[in-house]
């Protein structure tokens, strides 16, 4: 036990962790102890800006009161029930998140990959019932450098060779083609019949925060009911007003048919996924079927609920927009010419500096290990780009300042 408690320094507990646990992460060597609104602190009390968000987990900021409060009163009440009873707060989350979104019916999960194979479960399921696809031929479309969730059946359609390679074998009834290609999309449609849906993310977050073109989920979507079929949105990661709206899909002005959400549904503080679709589609799945033991538990009814509230009553999609916006102008201003600086791009406050290096140097990693020292944390993704995505509570000096960070490290790397 005094493992808990002993004061151990930064370098210890990277050790320890070396010895004991997995090694399925490389992180930057920062170790963290505190967390509050856009900031972190490390074991040495070290602040940086946290410019990952826990991969948008964090939209609302660390440690944001409300969130905190209402996971607290409810974790000493009562903390889960399993479905095998009912509880005093799952109905009351089930009415506020299907009236926040505007779908019949909410189906509750806990981590995003469980969400995305309850979407696929459920669009499956319906085609057999409804569609009349025969068992199991049901095919679902999905967008080359997708990143979706780490299971089997998951990875099983990934293009990532580090995500997929090893794990075999493979769950069938995929097709994967070129993201941000309506005409890609058609031909495969035309091309499989018993195609049931297209699984999509609106922006793909871990390929880089690829922004497609305006007006393609749109188009994704009108194509998906010409053929019979339903568009699935992964907004795991865009969602929750990360982009700028509540939803990213939003800008097209789509409504999905299935949707998925997770990562900052909770605010960060305990993990919940969520897939919300109309009753026509959720009411395939029948008493038994699907489930988890945590899925729906009082602790994430209360806790979504306050991070929602949160999202709602703080305007954090507008707040998201006109942060984004001014974090993209002012840091192509101030790296304007910069050697090192391919290209800035996103959307709202999910943003990704591309680096003008190979993928497989070192110089994004190097770059994140300077802006660390000066006090922001950022982690690359697919070894050159440089995700920003800071909690949605940021406000217009604290932008100011990180952006000033990261264009002094960019400088001073340019020599
Ligand atoms: C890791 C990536 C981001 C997601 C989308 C589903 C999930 C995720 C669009 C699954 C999760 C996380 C997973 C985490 C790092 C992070 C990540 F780099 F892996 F790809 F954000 F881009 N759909 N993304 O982004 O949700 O099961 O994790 O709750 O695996 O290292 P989860």
């Amino acid at each position: 036990m005094e493992t808990i408690k002993q004061k151990y320094s930064a370098q210890q507990l990277m050790d320890m962790e070396a010895r004991y646990g997995a090694h399925n992460y490389h992180p930057l060597p920062v170790v963290l102890s505190r967390g509050k609104g856009v900031y972190v602190w490390d074991v040495d009390g070290k602040r940086y800006y946290d410019f990952l968000s826990a991969y948008s987990a964090v939209n609302q900021g660390h440690g944001h009161p409300e969130i905190v409060k209402a996971l607290q009163e409810q974790a000493e009440t009562l903390a889960l029930t399993s479905r095998a009873f009912y509880n005093d707060q799952l109905g009351r989350y089930e009415k506020y998140i299907t009236e926040f979104f505007g779908y019949d019916k909410v189906l509750p999960m806990n981590t995003g990959a469980e969400g995305v194979e309850t979407a696929i479960k459920l669009v499956r399921k319906w085609a057999y019932e409804k569609r009349g696809i025969q068992p199991y031929e049901a095919n679902i479309i999905v967008a080359e450098g997708n990143f979706h969730g780490r299971t089997t059946t998951i990875i099983s359609f990934s293009t990532d060779p580090e995500a997929k390679d090893g794990f075999g074998p493979y769950t069938p009834g995929f097709t994967a083609i070129p993201y941000n290609d309506l005409g890609a999309l058609e031909k495969a449609l035309e091309e499989n019949p018993n195609t049931v849906a297209f699984l999509v993310e609106p922006i793909q977050g871990e390929a880089g925060v690829n922004v497609p073109d305006d007006g393609y989920l749109k188009g994704a979507k009108e194509l998906c009911e010409k053929y019979n079929c339903l568009l699935i949105a992964d907004e795991i990661q865009t969602g929750i007003a990360r982009t700028g709206k509540i939803l990213a899909s939003e800008y097209d002005g789509i409504r999905p048919d299935v949707l998925i959400l997770g990562k900052a549904l909770s605010g960060g503080v305990y993990p919940i996924s969520a897939v919300l679709a109309d009753d026509d589609i959720m009411l395939v799945i029948k008493p038994g079927q699907h489930g988890s033991t945590f899925g729906g538990n009082p602790i994430a009814a209360r806790v979504a609920v306050a991070a929602l509230e949160v999202v709602r009553k703080e305007n954090l999609a507008d707040n998201a927009r006109e942060m984004g916006e001014l974090f993209r102008e002012e840091l192509k201003k101030k790296t304007a010419g910069n050697p090192f600086v391919k290209q800035i791009r996103g959307k709202g406050l999910l943003n990704a500096m591309v680096i003008n290096d190979s993928p497989e140097s070192e110089t994004a990693w190097n770059i994140c290990l300077k802006m660390a020292e000066k006090g922001l944390l950022a982690k690359p993704t697919h070894g050159n780009i440089i995700r920003f995505a800071p909690p949605l509570v940021i406000n217009r000096e604290q932008i100011l300042e990180a952006v000033d960070i990261i264009a002094e490290t960019l400088k001073e790397y340019a020599g």
